[in-house]
Formats: structure tokens, C-alpha cells, sequence
């Protein structure tokens, strides 16, 4: 360790080697609180050349790498193991992999360093008339790198794709320090196998991704938001579908239940959106792709075949907008205020969405009652026999849901799981946008055939033969539990 250690200051300097217990821990613990681990040390390389010399040290000693870009991701991926034990585990923080080159405006492509903030990103995309594709809340911490390792999805992605549709390269450091990649911005005439293609999702298991190349796109500036309520989730499905097939810049579709509407009106004072409370709402952005016309005549002419629902409110100035925005972007955070919840995020198709979430809450208590019911009040969330409280929201538009649940002890995986199972069993996926990390590596199974996880283990095994990289994440367990 102390050779280790000295190795990795000599690399990046002293001051980007940091050991202080309560420093490493900070790191080592995720944004829900809910996964932590041990680590021997952070080290914050400053270049891809860094970076390819911290992974041949800590190959060189045995020590396992864990990349963590913001940290933000919420299955446990970017935090080590709580394994006590050897070998050692070095976080390798990709924050100061922070390089933004000049916006390309006849390719429509930028090179983003991989600690590069979603949030810098799109300000600088801006700064040229463009906007990158990729948006989420987080996006003042999520990196570049932590979301193409994730193929993070977020809000705009019915419009633009995850961020999988938004790469055109990348450098990354393969396991043996070796440097890899192709940041030329040519999507013509590249042949093989595509190694950022490959990297994309893989949660920091192949490689240390430290750079990419990004397509970004013309700049459509919103033109309203709509907030309907409707009657669940199966209507919002419905109508999202008809946006879908009608408005032609239809930039987000987010659904927030009413357990979540209401979670976030009292942990932020904010008033009711509409005239009545429904049990599901729609959030419909929509680009102003309209033409000269006003934007009035343009959504009274959309929303006569729409037929929206009658509580409905249209907001068209900023202002309005960012407000109706807040009842569904500060939900993480509203959810935070109420304890630590169980994060599960699914995906499950379109014409499915009615019946898993009729049957969610039964599966949910079921499962919470087999872990002896809530545990104790951390906050506004449920108290000690109290039922469990489910909170759905997400990006109906391409089926991505986050159920959140409040009360059963944060410890127990017995909820998670068999919220996992329903969305499998509806031909959903067990993990979406935010991964598969820590949490969710047992489940793979349930929706992967056993050829798929052969051929993912034979690619890990060609890659990261002694198994350094962020082991213990995404791929599941050698041996897979009974159940
Ligand atoms: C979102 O869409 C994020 O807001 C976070 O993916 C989801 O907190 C969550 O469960
Ligand atoms: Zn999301």
C-alpha cells in the first residue's frame, strides 16, 4: 500500500492523492446515502496520459480502479465495495479530466474532457447556437464520462436518444494502461468493432473513458410546457402516444404521480399546478418548430385533435415553463427530504404500463411485509407500520420509470427486487438509465439470456483479464443466486 500510494503521488502530485479518511468517504458514498464502500485513497488524474499511468500502477499492485465522475448515479456504480478486506481500491476521479475544445460548427461536434459537467456542456453549446442532447437534473454534477458509462438518458431523450445516439468517439485507457479510441468526429468509414459503442453502458468495467467526442444539435428552444392531469399511467402512455405521432418537436414527456406531486408541493411550497388533483400527470415539452405563427394558434390547432385533458395548463414564457418543470425535476430531491428511498429504475413497454403500475403497490407491500414493514421515519416518508409509499415518475415517453419507495429499511433489497421482477415480467428491463452497478447485478438474468451474460463475461475477461475495473458492478455474480 504505502509503495502504491507513493506510486500514484508521483504520478498526479501529491495534492491529487487524497487519503484523509473522512475525504475518502465523501467519495465513497453515493448520492442516495444508500451505497457506500472503503478505498484506500482518491486520485484525481489530470490527462489521459495520467490516467493510462494511475491504471498501470494500480495493475502493477494489485488494486482495483473505480471511476467516479459526479457521483451521481444511484445503484451503487460509482462507489467501491464495503468489503473490508484486500485488495486495495483506489476511486479514480475524473474531474479534472475537464478539457473543452471549440465547438465544431460544420460537424456539429464538440471534445468534452471526461469530468466535463453536463451542465458546462450544454452552456457551451449554447454559447454557439447548438444544444447538446443529453439533459437531466443532475446536470451541474453528472459528468461527460459518468453518463456515456451509463448511457444515461434523462429528459430529452424521446427527442435526441440516450446518450449512446450522442457519440461519435472517445479515448479511453483499457486495463492494461494501453490508451484507445478515436476522436476524429468522422461517423463515415470507421470499421470493426466500436469500442466507444462498446464502452457506452459499461459502467466503468472495460475501460477508464477520459475524453469524447459528442454530436450536438440545432438549438430548439422550448415553446411551451403542458401539465395535464389524467387518470394514471396508462392514459399518460395514451397520450403521450398521440403527442408522439403529432406534434412534430415534441422534446420531453414526463409523468409524476400524485404521491410525487404531493411530496414535492410540501417539500417545496409549491402550489397546486391545476384546478383539481388527479392521479397521474403528463409534463409535455414542445420545441418551437411552429414557424412564424403564434404559438397560441399553433398548440389550439395541435390540441383540437389532441383532445386534452380538460384540466390542463399550457405555459409559454420562461418563467411559466421552469415552473412546471420544478414539480418534476425537484422530485429527487423532494424524495431525499422524506428518507432514503429504494430507487428502481425500469423500463417497461408502452402498451404495459397500465397494469405494472396497477399491480406495483400490491407487490410492493407484499415485499415490504416480508421484510418486516417499515423501517423507522427518517422525515416526512412513512413511520413504523406505517405501508410503504410509492412515488412513480420518469420518462414515460420512451417507458422509462423511476419507482421510488419509502419505509422498508434501506438495507433490505427484498422491494427493489421484486419491483425489478414485475417490470420483467410485463417485457420490461430490469435496469434503465441509471445502470446496473452495485444494485442490480443479481437481476441481469431475469431479462439477459445466459448466452448474453457469457459473451458480456467473455468480453470483461478479454478486456480487464484480472478483473480491476469497477469489479462487482454490472456484471451479475459467478455463481447466480437461487431465486
Ligand atoms: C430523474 O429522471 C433522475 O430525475 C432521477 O433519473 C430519478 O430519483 C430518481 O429516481
Ligand atoms: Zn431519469
Amino acid at each position: 500500500m504505502p509503495n502504491l500510494l507513493a506510486d500514484l503521488r508521483r504520478i498526479n502530485g501529491p495534492g491529487h492523492v487524497l487519503t484523509e479518511s473522512d475525504v475518502v468517504a465523501g467519495y465513497a458514498t453515493d448520492w442516495t446515502r444508500r451505497y457506500a464502500g472503503h478505498a484506500a485513497c482518491v486520485v484525481r488524474p489530470g490527462s489521459t496520459s495520467q490516467v493510462s499511468d494511475v491504471v498501470r500502477a494500480c495493475a502493477a499492485h494489485g488494486a482495483q480502479v473505480i471511476t467516479q465522475g459526479g457521483n451521481t448515479g444511484l445503484v451503487g456504480g460509482s462507489v467501491p465495495s464495503p468489503a473490508t478486506s484486500e485488495p486495495a481500491r483506489v476511486i479514480l476521479s475524473t474531474r479534472r479530466l475537464a478539457s473543452l475544445g471549440p465547438v465544431d460548427l460544420a460537424a456539429a461536434q464538440v471534445t468534452a474532457g471526461a469530468g466535463v459537467t453536463i451542465a458546462r456542456l450544454a452552456a457551451h453549446a449554447a454559447s454557439a447556437g447548438l444544444r447538446y442532447g443529453v439533459d437531466l437534473a443532475s446536470r451541474d454534477s453528472a459528468t461527460v464520462g459518468g453518463t456515456i458509462a451509463t448511457n444515461a438518458g434523462g429528459i430529452h431523450t424521446i427527442r435526441y436518444g440516450s446518450t449512446r445516439s450522442q457519440l461519435v468517439g472517445l479515448t479511453a485507457v483499457l486495463a492494461d494502461g494501453s490508451v484507445v479510441g478515436n476522436l476524429s468526429g468522422l461517423t463515415a468509414g470507421d470499421n470493426g468493432y466500436d469500442l466507444g459503442h462498446l464502452l457506452t453502458g459499461s459502467e466503468g468495467t472495460l475501460a477508464v473513458i477520459t475524453e469524447a467526442r459528442l454530436l450536438l444539435r440545432p438549438a430548439e428552444p422550448a415553446a411551451a410546457v403542458l401539465f395535464c392531469g389524467l387518470a394514471g399511467i396508462a392514459e399518460t402512455a395514451e397520450l403521450t402516444g398521440r403527442l408522439k405521432s403529432t406534434v412534430p418537436g415534441l422534446l420531453a414527456a414526463e409523468y409524476v404521480d400524485a404521491a410525487g406531486l404531493t411530496l414535492a408541493r410540501e417539500a417545496f411550497g409549491l402550489p397546486s399546478p391545476l384546478n383539481s388533483r388527479h392521479p397521474g400527470y403528463l409534463l409535455a415539452e414542445i420545441a418551437g418548430t411552429h414557424g412564424p405563427r403564434d404559438v397560441a394558434d399553433y398548440l389550439a390547432e395541435l390540441t383540437e385533435p389532441l383532445s386534452l385533458p380538460a384540466d390542463t395548463v399550457i405555459a409559454q414564457d420562461a418563467r411559466g415553463m421552469a415552473a412546471l418543470w420544478a414539480y418534476r425535476e425537484r422530485l429527487t430531491e423532494a424524495i431525499a427530504t422524506a428518507g432514503i428511498p429504494h430507487k428502481i429504475d425500469v423500463a417497461v413497454p408502452a402498451d404495459e404500463l397500465g397494469t405494472f403500475s396497477a399491480e406495483l403497490n400490491g407487490v410492493v407491500r407484499a415485499a415490504a411485509r416480508s421484510n418486516g414493514a417499515c423501517a423507522s421515519r427518517a422525515g416526512p416518508g412513512p413511520g413504523p407500520g406505517d405501508p410503504p409509499l410509492v412515488i412513480v415518475f420518469g420518462h414515460v415517453g420512451v417507458g422509462n420509470l423511476h419507482v421510488n419507495v419509502l419505509g422498508p429499511d434501506p438495507a433490505d433489497t427484498r422491494v427493489d427486487a421484486a419491483v425489478a421482477r414485475l417490470a420483467a415480467a410485463h417485457g420490461g428491463s430490469v435496469a434503465a438509465e441509471h445502470g446496473v452497478g452495485r444494485a442490480k447485478t443479481e437481476w441481469l438474468a431475469w431479462t439477459k439470456s445466459p448466452a448474453e451474460i457469457a459473451a458480456m463475461r467473455a468480453i470483461k475477461k478479454a478486456l480487464d483479464p484480472a478483473g480491476l475495473l469497477n469489479p462487482g458492478v454490472l456484471l451479475p455474480p459467478a455463481v447466480p443466486p437461487s431465486s
